[in-house]
């Protein structure tokens, strides 16, 4: 005796006559406009210091980048004092839309190696003059990465060079 099984549920639901619009396109205008929205104010360098007493240094590479039409943000956060900062916010400069960091710091200057260290974005490192050894302790501290860990060393208090070569990686 043979049985005529139910049909299972999923087989039950009538066919619409209208064509619906996929769930995930009927939102995509609104989505596309958010990007965009997003991409507008997306900055392409994020120029980073261990030291709010850096900023005067700094402010070279802001100016030019300014300058030039180049959207840029500023950041405080030291490679030593807030590790965890540092971390987050270069692991995730390239998701953001940013296309190079300049990372300064001074004394033992530890910034743009650990920058480099957790993006795959150009890193340009600025060593700042500190009190002592004339600048050298973070120009060595800079310049002096690992094989496949680069940082592009500009000169001690060389700011506004980091800002003219990130331009220039930006435009190529
Ligand atoms: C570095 O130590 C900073 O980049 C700064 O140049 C230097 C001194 O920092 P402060 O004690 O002035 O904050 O990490």
């Amino acid at each position: 005796m043979s049985e005529i099984s139910e049909p299972h549920p999923s087989q039950t639901s009538e066919i619409s006559e209208e064509p619906q619009p996929e769930p995930a396109a009927a939102g995509m205008p609104e989505a596309l406009e958010k990007i965009e929205e997003i991409d507008a104010e997306t900055p392409l360098v994020g120029i980073i210091m261990g030291s709010k007493n850096d900023m005067e240094k700094m402010q070279p590479a802001e100016k030019y980048l300014t300058e030039q039409g180049i959207l840029c943000e500023v950041r405080v956060m030291s490679a030593h004092r807030d590790p965890e900062m540092v971390t987050d916010y270069c692991t995730n400069a390239r998701m953001r839309g940013m296309k190079v960091i300049i990372a300064g710091a001074g004394m033992s200057a530890a910034l743009p190696g650990v920058a480099a260290a957790h993006t795959d974005l150009p890193v340009i490192g600025v060593p700042i003059l500190g009190k002592s050894l004339g600048g050298l302790d973070a120009l060595l501290s800079a310049v002096q990465m690992p094989p496949g860990i680069p940082v592009a060393c500009v000169a001690i208090d060389g700011a506004k060079n980091a800002g003219v070569l990130a331009a220039r990686i930006i435009n190529c």
